[in-house]
């Protein structure tokens, strides 16, 4: 350890020897923001501590998972009790039944649902089963949109694709990246544009129903009606992304909160509670073609197992049965909006700040920002300050202008009245 490198300092100059960039995932280097990704040791509640010791307010909470605060009580005794009988079988197991027989009884138009180990996969088998389902190759995805790293996705893609402005990924072929075809978000008028050009060539849209991958985007009215009716007169399937929103917004995600309903929903994060966990769902009539009913082929080493099950089980069974918890997210993530808001204008700094339920972001612009270039076009040098400002007073926000800050109820009113207070000091010094 160099004299005064902090423990983060010294474990990231260790960690770039061996794993590339020194993270397992890219959003997490702090590459936009710039600076040392801070090493986290243990987290509880609302808070993080760092290798340092140092305690942070948690606005990340492992990118969506940990709605109910860190180390919540009774997953984490769920999981010491489970692995107590093996970790893993490759064997079905009734579990894995009681928690798709949950998930369908809270998700809205899913008949039958696949257990999958991250979102990544839930979003790639879905869009393998709407190619097997039509016999279509082409599909619609949205600027600004992540849907997790499978190559045909990596096109305009959001969160750490936006956040290292990667234009064309190296290793996506152009054989895969022709069949993908990209709209802007709330942009209906190009959607039917593009499905005039490619007339009965087009499998599925998919879409983050409420988008959080440029921070939080919102659709506007109309937006999801239309592209609803675009896909009922095409016979395009309709595959609403809820790894974010599902299970967060509402019991029954974005499908419930908006009234639209979806033919396939992919889901991940909270549905594992901090274990690796994704999962696809929908209509029978479709999901009847994934294999071994049907020939669209999809499997997992790890799919369903037991850990990851009891920990997602335990925290989908607490949603379900506490929906008091829905209006607490949303009434705390309310009160963080009504104090930024009024801390940014009181410093009489342009701003746009975009919250639908618990997804919240701001934005350095003085427009609305309501798709990708918009949420580009703002000052997001100035977001990386305030990201900074903010971490050096033990607020941790999510290290990019292109994510949504995540609130969980373990947060405090006090916790959120000094989250205001940094901000609005930091604001206050561009006078
Ligand atoms: P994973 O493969 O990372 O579990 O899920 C991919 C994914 C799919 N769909 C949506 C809407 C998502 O938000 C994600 C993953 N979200 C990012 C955060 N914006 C994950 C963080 C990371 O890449 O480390």
């Amino acid at each position: 350890m160099a004299q005064n490198q902090t423990r983060s300092e010294e474990l990231f100059d260790r960690a770039k020897k061996t794993i590339p960039g020194g993270v397992n995932s890219p959003v997490r280097a702090f590459k936009s923001v710039g600076g040392t990704p801070i090493f986290m040791e243990r987290a509880r509640g609302a808070y993080m501590y760092d290798a340092d010791g140092k305690r942070y307010i948690d606005y990340i909470n492992s990118w969506g998972p940990m709605m109910l605060g860190h180390a919540y009580e009774p997953v984490v005794k769920a999981i010491q009790d489970k692995a107590a009988g093996s970790t893993s079988f490759g064997a079905p197991t009734e579990l894995e039944i009681e928690m798709a027989e949950l998930i369908v009884s809270m998700a809205p138009n899913v008949d039958m649902v696949r257990m999958v180990s991250s979102g990544t996969e839930a979003c790639m088998s879905a869009l393998r089963l709407a190619r097997g389902y039509t016999g279509r190759n082409k599909f619609i995805k949205f600027e600004g949109c992540y849907h997790g790293h499978a190559d045909a996705f990596l096109v305009k893609a959001g969160s750490g694709v936006a956040t290292f402005n990667i234009q064309t990924v190296p290793g996506v072929t152009a054989g895969v990246s022709m069949d993908t075809l990209t709209a802007p978000y709330n942009d209906l008028a190009a959607v039917q544009q593009l499905v005039d050009e490619n007339k009965g060539e087009i499998a599925a849209i998919i879409i983050e129903p409420v988008a959080g991958n440029m921070g939080c985007i919102i659709p506007e009215p109309g937006f999801m009606e239309g592209l609803r009716a675009i896909c009922d007169k095409e016979g395009i399937v309709f595959i609403f992304d809820e790894v974010m929103t599902g299970f967060r917004l509402a019991a029954g995600g974005a499908q419930e909160r908006l009234g639209i309903h979806a033919d396939l929903v992919t889901y991940g994060k909270v549905i594992g509670g901090g274990m690796p966990v994704g999962a696809f769902g929908g209509k029978e009539e479709i999901m009847r073609h994934i294999a071994p009913l049907g020939n669209v082929y999809q499997a997992g080493t790890l799919s369903g197992n037991p850990i990851a099950m009891i920990a997602g089980y335990t925290m989908l069974k607490t949603l379900k049965d506490n929906p008091g918890i829905y209006k607490e997210l949303d009434d705390k993530t309310a009160y963080l909006h009504k104090g930024l808001s009024g801390a940014l204008v009181d410093c009489n700094v342009p701003h746009a700040i975009n919250r639908f339920g618990s997804m919240i972001s701001v934005h350095f612009s003085d427009k609305p920002v309501n798709n990708f270039a918009a949420a580009a076009a703002a000052n997001n040098t100035l977001f990386n300050n305030l990201f900074h400002a903010m971490l050096e007073n033990g607020v941790y926000l999510p290290p990019s202008a292109f994510e949504t800050w995540f609130i969980s109820t373990a947060l405090s009113m006090k916790d959120i009245d000094y989250t205001v207070e940094v901000a609005g000091e930091f604001l206050a010094t561009l006078r």
